[in-house]
């Protein structure tokens, strides 16, 4: 069975590294950005994850990000966070490669995460560039503003940004250098992170998706296993 020849890939392997995307956080009530129940007022994170539609329009990009801000805190890691958290420090070599930027892996527990499109929580103005993090819920002014009076943006990557180059150069070095990837609930439609799956089967690791439906990744991947992470994880992890 699929899930056994897992379990044994992954208590075998030396050296993994986990792909995650917003499918991890579907089962703690956060939506996704591409499926059922993913659209904020009609938008697509294509319409308001981008730096164009920041300068066009601040207070409408902050009021989507206030709102999955409210939704984050409220939600709790589910048993996928937590099988990829205590999976780390039974491998040698573990790096956990994540798109979310909810948090939800470091409250589970997780210690090497890479965060390669940023993180919710902080915040960076648009003029000084001074960087800081607010977990304030709800934010105490819409847009939010700097010490030096200019507004500040959500410090995540958007549509046409380059990601973190140093949290990049890692994750490419993570799925380049590992026996094994997991591709744990993404689309794999982003670029460059969709990337790293055919980077790690290239180098000879074996790749697993865990997703709910068919991907472009899948027919690449070495197994899939369909279904919910939230009930995957926790089997072929423990
Ligand atoms: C479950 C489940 C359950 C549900 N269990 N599974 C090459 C080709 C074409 C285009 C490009 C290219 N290279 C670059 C581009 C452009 C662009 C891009 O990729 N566009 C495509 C959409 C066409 N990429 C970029 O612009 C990137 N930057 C870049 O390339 O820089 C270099 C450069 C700079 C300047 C000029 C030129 C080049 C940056 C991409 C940034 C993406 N940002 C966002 C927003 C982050 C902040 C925020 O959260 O607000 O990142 S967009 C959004 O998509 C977010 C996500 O991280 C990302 C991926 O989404 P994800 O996680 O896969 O979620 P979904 O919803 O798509 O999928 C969920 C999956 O879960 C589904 O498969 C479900 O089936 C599954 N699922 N429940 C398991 N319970
Ligand atoms: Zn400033």
């Amino acid at each position: 069975m699929q899930w056994e020849q897992v379990k044994d890939w992954l208590s075998a392997a030396r050296s993994i590294a986990v792909l995650t995307g917003a499918g991890i956080s579907a089962e703690s009530g956060i939506p996704t950005f591409r499926g059922e129940g993913g659209l904020w007022r009609n938008f697509r994170a294509e319409d308001l994850a981008t730096p164009q539609a920041f300068a066009r329009d601040p207070l409408l990009v902050w009021e989507w990000y206030a709102w999955r801000r409210e939704l984050i805190a409220r939600a709790e890691p589910n048993p996928g966070h937590l099988a990829l958290a205590a999976l780390e420090p039974r491998i040698p070599e573990f790096h956990l490669i994540t798109q979310n930027v909810d948090g939800l892996h470091d409250r589970a527990g997780s210690r090497a995460i890479l965060k390669i499109h940023g993180d919710l929580w902080d915040l960076r103005c648009t003029r000084c560039q001074r960087q800081w993090t607010d977990r304030s819920v709800p934010l105490v002014e819409l847009p939010p503003r700097c010490e030096c009076g200019s507004i500040a943006r959500p410090g995540v990557v958007w549509f046409g940004e380059g990601l973190p180059p140093c949290v990049w150069e890692q994750a490419r070095r993570a799925a380049s250098g590992c026996q094994l990837l997991l591709v744990v609930g993404t689309s794999a439609v982003v670029y460059p992170a969709a990337g790293l799956a055919p980077l790690a089967k290239s180098a000879g690791a074996k790749v697993v998706e865990v997703n709910v439906g068919d991907t472009p990744l899948s027919d690449l991947a070495d197994v899939t296993l369909r279904g919910p992470a939230s009930e995957i994880l926790p089997v072929v992890c423990g």
